[in-house]
């Protein structure tokens, strides 16, 4: 298992790298990569990126202004990847990733080489020490980047993960230059019309459960489609189900093709999402987990629920 130190030394000794996020990617696998690919670049290094489904809009300034380069990779470096099968449509390069740096407690490991620790809050937070063990130093740009991924991973620093540590590495970011205030206002309190059109629906169809300690709410490829949502306007619609009062385990379930859907797990402590999703060989956190069920959304919305229950019953 590596370390900050080994994974210092080992990219200091590569070239044409090649960085991997996570699909669907969010905040911190995409701050990662970019804070990460701008340091590499800056110490002379050739650097190029991937991710297997697009960027959304509200994250494109992270990657403004950075030259990758055009190589044949010789090393491959995945960020915030929990599981070869997060890649997506790259997941055949998991098999070739050299690095894994990762804060999931639930890693399967993947890699040759994997620097995982389970009690960082984002990402972010282990390429933020990354960066000046490399020598490299944490621009305003930079700063920018790792800032986003720790305040997006963190809910805005109101999840449990918030650690002290977390907001030291966070002060030192905006003392870097980071803008937090305007980061913080674009993460989480713009929304788009379509946003605000599929809020709507989601807030009538929310069902609730186990004497209202499961909430649960389904988005349908036709609801995000009547909406006009994208991507990036299902941001933070997997935390609804949580702040209803007495709420104790928040369900999401996503459509993404047919029998095949996404459940986004919310739980409030003592329930521990990671635990119920391991069930169907999910993973993640105690607070945010996730599994896939290849069934009807019937069958996928029934099964998550009685495993919720059974959970509740077990506390
Ligand atoms: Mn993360």
């Amino acid at each position: 298992m590596a370390d900050l130190q080994r994974a210092a030394e080992l990219l200091l000794g590569w070239d044409n790298i090649l960085i991997l996020s996570h699909r669907s990617p969010d905040g911190d696998t995409l701050g990662s990569a970019s804070a990460l690919s701008r340091a590499l670049i800056a110490l002379g290094k050739s650097v190029q990126f991937r991710c297997a489904d697009e960027i959304p809009e509200k994250f494109a300034y992270m990657f403004s202004g950075v030259r990758f380069g055009d190589f044949e990779p010789e090393k491959i470096v995945s960020v915030d990847v929990a599981d070869k099968a997060l890649l997506g449509t790259l997941e055949p390069l998991g098999e070739k990733v050299d690095l894994a740096i990762d804060h999931h407690a639930t890693h399967r490991f993947f890699a040759k080489e994997t620097w995982v620790d389970g009690k960082a809050a984002a990402a972010c937070q282990l390429i933020a020490k990354l960066i000046p063990a490399l020598g490299a130093e944490i621009t305003p740009e930079i700063a920018d980047c790792l800032y986003t991924g720790i305040s997006t991973d963190t809910g805005c620093f109101k999840y449990p993960n918030a650690t002290p540590e977390t907001y030291r590495i966070a002060a030192d970011l905006i003392e870097c230059g980071a803008h937090a205030a305007d980061i913080n206002r674009v993460m989480f309190d713009t929304k788009s019309r379509a946003a605000i059109e599929l809020l709507k629906r989601v807030y009538s169809d929310m069902e609730f459960y186990c004497d209202g300690r499961c909430a649960v709410l389904c988005l349908t490829k036709a609801m995000i489609a009547e909406t006009g949502a994208k991507e990036g306007d299902l941001d933070g619609v997997a935390a609804i189900v949580r702040q209803v009062e007495g709420v104790q385990f928040g369900i999401t379930i996503r459509e993404r093709g047919e029998n095949e859907y996404k459940v986004s797990l919310r739980a409030t402590e003592p329930a521990d999402a990671a635990a119920v999703c391991a069930q169907f060989g999910g993973g993640g956190h105690k607070g945010a987990a996730g599994c896939t069920f290849f069934t009807t959304l019937e069958e996928a919305k029934t099964r998550i629920i009685a495993a919720c229950g059974d959970a509740l019953h077990l506390q």
